[in-house]
């Protein structure tokens, strides 16, 4: 191996900083060649440590440093490539340290950089220390003042965190601002944005009555596109009032759009930086799914506000601190402004198809990690997505009302720090007056636990007893796992259907409950329950009260009766999804044995009756329609078999729809829009189950009328969520319909990139054959850039984890190709190329052939000169070593 093994950061290796910076002054010089950043630090020493100021810095060049006014020799401080370090310091000085950097050159989109000619910045993780030397780690908290200078004509627009201070004209054309942000924060929060950008502007009054100007910058032309994401950020300072009594603390909340950037958006205080596509939406642009993903982005970044940056992070091992809390913030947030029952199907298929994966997987980790070798790499579904199920589960387990308490509590004591996970449930724990020691373990312990239910009924006492029991398999460098404190919510169905009192036994139970969550503590548990009569039924894990994997003794009838029955609608989907799953693995079974799959009707018979359901909300009953994905089904499998999983699904798919023909075409029919396109819970919700009805009539390929339903559904959309539904399944068809939807998909939108991104995507997950031909000749079009990270998601990245029958091809070209774009961006951008390489850490659920391509192309990878430590760190853990 070339590249010489960087060093892992270890939680335990934690100490405070020596040196406290108490306000930061910086000055910049704006130009993309040559940015000078002066920088004016009031440091002190921390009484509660010792050692030399230490300094981070990355690819600075560093013109001067002087100590209370007086320039240092070179002899008088440590340069290294990554720090500066000084020694001999009084306890009280000011350090003034001038730099140069190069933003025309940061293709890592990390520190200060260019984007469609604008400057802006991106700090978090570690990101402030590419822009001057500081001590870049989120306990050092200080206020900043930013004065920038820049040319007027190409930036006329010049913004930093705080309020605008002051601002005039410079000398030749330039003009300067200066800006003042009074809340103490972290480098990582630090934010700049010059350039020529267009504002679309409300305001928004506090329940205190301050008055905020609510402004979304973005490239000209563009504004028109502005009022979802407006409307969604009112929204959202006006839910954090009412349901965490949280208000906004400045007179201006800014955002900027920018096309370049490595996630989805970064919520820097009161200068909110997103990526366009978290931002733009009009009904020709955008999907439903961007809607409603723009409305929640929006919603996160705000929430940080408080849960991030008002009480932030002590080091990085406590990202889940800010994450987990703020997604379960959105969440709730989404689920109260839509359906909640919707909201939470959505958020657990995210789940499985993200974090459980993971965590069964070389890059297992717990949500609070106890090491990493880049941080960047942690941005995981795991510290966010599995981390909002554990704060979830803290508030099934104390209540809301004791939740709120908790979080209240938290702000009192923590306001303005950088504190830890561990005071955060220390919170919780003091405001409710109970002990969370053993739910702690859902910090520190990976992997996702196996929870097995059998049940017993006695007929001569009525007594119902849950049988539980745990398991949570090793994982990388964790093994022999203890059982968690699982709350694990259960419901019972008499015969009729209807849901059952539940009268815990030994508990002296007045009141009558229809679910009721169950402390699951210990490997082996049992529950009973009285007065239950007999063929009861029972309803488990509703509401996906715990991020566990269940297997119950289900009937398949049983299965069906829940699908049907279930008053908890999650449950009731739940089902489906099981019965689903069970009738297509059986199907792959017989597929791989070369005998014909066998169908059984029930399944369709109990969709039937959801869709024929009128009380149902129409949004759930397209969920409800939406089988699991081929690769959901085959994570449950010894061996993967892409080809055999998506044979059996389609087969399935194909044989529910002969079956229910007639009342799809219904339903198609019925939705047929006649009102104007609105991003409301309810249109939405008519339009995901027409959408359905179409994915099960497409399956009728053959035939002429329902190839030509599809065509004119594109050819008639009014709204981008529809064309995007049929070019799906266009996108599918192997005839000329294909060709001509895209060209004209194209031909409207490649002004667009934000649209043509969806473009790029839709092809690189077609099921044709020849799809990675198609794939590597768009690397070459005109819209396809290997700087822009959403394009290399889009086509690269959802190449290998969106479209596996392709990308596990039998001649491993797909691996191959997804290393050689690894290999290619490792040079450009580190974060992507790392994010885009988890697909090859699967191998070890492969046969033995593929296994051996895909080990050998992470060998490939690993063997890569300067390889940066993100793709090292990936790269090495999916191969199985322990970093
Ligand atoms: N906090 C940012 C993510 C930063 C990622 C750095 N690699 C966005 C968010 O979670 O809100
Ligand atoms: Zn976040």
């Amino acid at each position: 191996m070339k590249t010489e093994q960087p060093k892992a950061i270890k939680l335990q290796d934690y100490t405070p900083p020596a040196f406290l910076i108490d306000h930061v002054d910086l000055e910049f010089f704006l130009e993309p060649e040559g940015t000078r950043v002066k920088s004016l630090l009031k440091v002190r020493r921390n009484p509660d440590s010792s050692g030399p100021l230490h300094l981070d810095g990355d690819t600075l060049e560093l013109l001067s440093i002087a100590v209370d006014g007086r320039a240092l020799q070179e002899k008088e401080y440590l340069l290294d490539e990554f720090f500066l370090e000084v020694e001999g310091l009084p306890d009280k000085f000011e350090l003034a340290i001038e730099t140069r950097i190069d933003p025309v050159l940061n293709t890592r989109l990390e520190g200060l950089y260019l984007s469609g000619g604008n400057f802006c910045t991106q700090c978090e993780a570690e990101g402030f220390r590419r822009i001057t030397f500081y001590p870049d780690r989120p306990d050092v908290m200080a206020t900043y003042s930013v004065t920038m200078q820049a040319d007027e004509a190409k930036y006329p627009v010049l913004l930093s965190n705080g309020n605008l201070v002051s601002q005039g004209k410079g000398e030749g054309g330039k003009h300067w601002a200066k800006w003042h942000d009074p809340f103490p924060k972290p480098c990582y929060l630090f934010a700049l944005v010059a350039g020529d950008l267009a504002c679309y502007a409300d305001s928004y009054k506090t329940g205190s009555g301050r008055d905020v100007a609510l402004k979304i910058y973005v490239q000209h032309g563009n504004e028109d596109k502005c009022a979802f994401a407006m409307d969604s950020l009112i929204r959202s300072m006006r839910w954090d009032e009412e349901r965490f009594g949280l208000e906004y603390d400045l007179d201006i909340f800014n955002i900027v759009a920018v096309d370049d950037f490595n996630m989805g958006a970064m919520e820097n205080k009161s200068l909110n930086i997103f990526n366009s596509k978290c931002v733009l939406a009009s009904p020709d642009t955008a999907t439903d799914a961007d809607f409603e993903r723009i409305e929640a982005i929006v919603a996160h970044e705000y929430f940080h506000n408080w849960t991030g940056n008002r009480v932030t992070c002590r080091d990085w091992f406590q990202l889940s601190l800010k994450e987990g809390l703020t997604v379960y913030r959105d969440q709730e947030f989404s689920s109260d402004m839509r359906s909640a029952p919707v909201k939470r199907i959505q958020d657990v298929r995210t789940l499985r198809a993200r974090q459980f994966p993971e965590d069964a997987g070389p890059l297992s980790h717990p949500i609070r990690p106890e090491s990493y070798i880049e941080i960047n790499n942690f941005y995981t579904a795991t510290v966010y997505e599995k981390g909002a199920e554990v704060i979830r589960m803290m508030q099934e387990i104390l209540g809301r009302e004791g939740f709120r308490k908790g979080i209240d509590l938290y702000f009192e004591r923590h306001d303005n720090q950088a504190v830890t996970c561990e005071d955060f449930v220390a919170a919780m724990e003091d405001a409710n007056g109970v002990d969370l020691e053993h739910f702690r373990l859902w910090y520190s312990q990976a992997g996702t636990p196996d929870v097995a239910v059998t049940w017993e009924y006695d007929a001569a006492s009525s007594l119902f007893t849950f049988k539980l029991s745990q398991h949570t398999a090793d994982t990388p460098g964790q093994h022999n796992k203890q059982p968690l404190h699982i709350p694990l919510t259960i419901g019972l169905l008499g015969q009729d259907g209807q849901d059952i009192p539940l009268i815990q036994q030994g508990t002296n139970s007045g009141d009558r409950t229809y679910s009721k969550t169950l402390r699951f503590d210990c490997e082996q548990q049992n529950f009973s329950f009285t007065d239950v009569p007999p063929g009861a039924v029972p309803s488990i894990n509703r509401g996906f009260s715990a991020p566990v994997k269940l297997s119950a003794m289900y009937s398949d009838d049983e299965l069906l009766f829940l699908m049907e029955n279930d008053s908890d609608l999650f449950n009731r989907w739940e089902a489906a999804q099981s019965s689903a799953t069970r009738l297509i693995l059986k199907m792959i079974g017989e597929i791989q044995s070369g005998r014909e799959p066998q169908y059984v009707s029930g399944f369709a018979r109990a969709l039937a009756s959801n869709m024929a359901n009128p009380d149902l909300d129409p949004a759930f009953v397209a969920q409800l329609m939406t089988l699991p994905s081929i690769s959901y089904i085959s994570e449950q499998m010894q061996v993967a078999d892409f080809d055999a999983a998506e044979k059996a699904r389609s087969f399935f798919k194909h044989a529910i729809a002969t079956e229910l023909c007639g009342s799809l075409k219904a339903l198609y029919q019925q939705g047929v829009a006649g009102t104007a396109y609105s991003p409301d819970a309810a249109s939405m919700g008519r339009r995901a189950l027409r959408n359905a009805a179409m994915d099960y009539l497409a399956t009728f390929e053959d035939d002429r009328d329902c190839r030509e339903l599809v065509v004119r559904h594109y050819e008639t959309a009014d709204n981008m969520t529809d064309r995007m539904a049929a070019l799906a399944l266009l996108n599918d068809f192997s005839g000329a319909e294909r060709e001509v939807a895209l060209a004209a998909f194209e031909q409207r939108y490649q002004q667009d990139p934000v649209v043509m991104d969806k473009w790029f995507m839709v092809q690189a997950c077609s099921r044709l054959p020849d799809v990675l031909q198609r794939i590597k000749k768009l690397t070459s079009h005109p819209g396809f850039s290997y700087k822009n990270p959403n394009k290399v998601r889009a086509l690269v990245g959802a190449f290998a984890s969106a479209n596996p029958v392709r990308f596990h091809a039998e001649d491993g070209e797909g691996y191959r190709f997804l290393a050689d774009n690894i290999i290619h961006m490792n040079a450009i951008n580190p974060q992507v190329a790392s994010r885009i390489l988890a697909p090859l850490g699967g191998w070890r659920r492969m046969n033995p052939k593929h296994q051996k391509m895909m080990k050998s192309e992470l060998k490939r990878i690993l063997a890569t000169e300067k390889l940066s430590g993100d793709v090292y760190e990936m790269a090495s853990k999916s191969l199985g070593k322990e970093a």
